[in-house]
């Protein structure tokens, strides 16, 4: 190992180690990590369950402390949220005074009123065999797993209301890739006209991402419109679930969302076995339905999983973004899907760029190398891919490409360091800096696959 990465390795711990908030709420004392000081000073569902998965390498119990801190602001309904606010900051927009979801507060714990992909049960399953001491582990995964099947419940109860194995999505920001093209036709539905006054004056006064960030790597001001109107329109129903999914002008069924919910399931399934729960068998049809229901969204033709706009009559949305490669790590997938997905990461003019995996396809007209969730490579999206190239490793393919990733990926973090997202065809680091869900990708990569090489 040269120097170099042996300097980065302990640089990516602290990065984790300074982002970590200790907060005590109702007289319990919780830490968890911010993805990042300059602009993300809360903690994020999906941002939290990754950051427990690289944490885990060097502190065992504090990477089940995400996890349990992520849970303390559960509602009672099962819902846990995108963000739980730290009412002691103010830096981010939306905080906590602008969602209307006071009424649902467990215990006064501030949240939002949305969710974003479950990666936790995910997360669970990692850190719990990375951990060397299993007594201890067990008893940890015993204060999180009956809340993450309760979180699981709730999604498939209201989130799956036509059991169709397809969970859905009412907000951008519930998809974790907010702009991503895959949004565009369904939002482009949402007129900017339609949208009430006091909305875009709402952004227009108290938007703060891109006066702190740069203006160029941040979503559009119509984008903003957007999402703060779907906000509005979710308190006028006062967050009840059944109306929202009924309602929203934004309902999709979003491949990576379900690619995710079918590997959560396996998961949770697993733990739930290892605690002799006998839900377990629930949770493993449920993920058998999601991987069936994934497997007939494959459109061979334009080699990708389509998304669906349910608020729209059920329209197919064929936008080429890496969603589609994360299916693999649920295993819904053929050899045939494989072989074409192999292809298209390898393919220069698709996502085989200097530093790969870029978010949307460099052949799409969307493409934007500078812009979010329209092009920027991100370390998280890459352990997904990763992860999904592993699940399908007696494929040669796959393997070389897990490990020429792995490569790309830790040369490319040890060179430019811990930002947000990066250019995929140069090397321009992108978005806020020190952030942790890079710096927790990196050490799980290199952990799980990159001392192998
Ligand atoms: C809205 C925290 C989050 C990530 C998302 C990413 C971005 C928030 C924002 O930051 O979203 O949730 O304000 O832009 O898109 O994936 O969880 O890192």
């Amino acid at each position: 190992m040269n120097n170099n990465l042996t300097q980065t390795i302990e640089n990516a711990k602290n990065v984790l180690a300074q982002n970590t908030v200790t907060l005590t709420r109702n007289n319990k004392t919780y830490r968890y990590a911010v993805p990042s000081k300059e602009f993300y000073v809360h903690q994020w569902l999906w941002d939290s369950a990754i950051h427990a998965m690289g944490i885990v390498h060097f502190d065992e119990e504090r990477a089940f402390d995400e996890i349990i801190s992520l849970i303390s602001g559960q509602w009672k309904n099962g819902f846990i949220a995108q963000i739980t606010f730290n009412p002691h900051e103010q830096k981010y927009f939306p905080g906590p005074s602008f969602w209307g979801t006071d009424d649902h507060w467990t215990d006064g714990i501030p949240t939002s009123g949305i969710t974003q992909p479950p990666l936790p049960a995910i997360a669970a399953e990692y850190i719990y065999k990375a951990s060397t001491n299993k007594v201890r582990a067990k008893k940890l995964l015993q204060k999180i797993i009956p809340a993450l099947k309760r979180y699981h419940q709730f999604l498939k109860k209201y989130r799956d209301p036509e059991d169709s194995g397809l969970v859905t999505v009412i907000h951008p920001w519930e998809s974790g890739t907010d702009n991503s093209p895959r949004w565009d036709a369904p939002l482009a539905k949402i007129s900017i006209d339609s949208i009430p006054g006091h909305v875009k004056e709402l952004v227009n006064k108290n938007r703060s991402d891109d006066k702190l960030g740069t203006k160029e790597h941040r979503p559009e001001f119509d984008d903003y419109y957007r999402y703060m109107y779907l906000v509005d329109v979710f308190k006028s129903y006062k967050w009840d679930q059944k109306q929202i999914v009924k309602h929203s002008p934004f309902a999709v069924k979003d491949i990576l969302f379900n690619a995710l919910w079918a590997r959560a399931n396996e998961s949770l399934a697993l733990l739930l076995h290892e605690l002799n729960d006998t839900d377990a068998s629930t949770v493993s049809s449920w993920n058998d339905q999601t991987k069936k229901a994934l497997i007939s969204r494959w459109d061979a033709g334009r080699g990708v999983y389509a998304d669906i706009d349910v608020a729209h009559g059920n329209k197919d949305i064929y936008e080429d973004t890496s969603a589609i490669f994360v299916p693999l790590w649920a295993n819904a997938c053929t050899e045939d899907i494989v072989n074409s997905l192999v292809k298209k990461l390898q393919d220069k003019n698709q996502y085989g760029t200097l530093f790969p995996v870029p978010s949307t396809s460099v052949s799409s007209p969307q493409f934007n190398p500078l812009k979010y969730w329209r092009g920027p490579t991100w370390a998280v999206a890459n352990l997904f891919v990763v992860e999904s190239l592993n699940r399908q490793q007696k494929n040669e393919a796959c393997k070389k490409l897990r490990d020429n990733i792995v490569g790309k990926t830790i040369t490319a973090i040890n060179n430019m360091g811990f930002n947000e997202y990066f250019h995929p065809l140069s090397d321009e680091r992108l978005g806020f800096g020190t952030f942790s869900w890079t710096a927790a990708s990196f050490l799980h990569m290199y952990h799980t696959y990159g001392k192998t090489k």
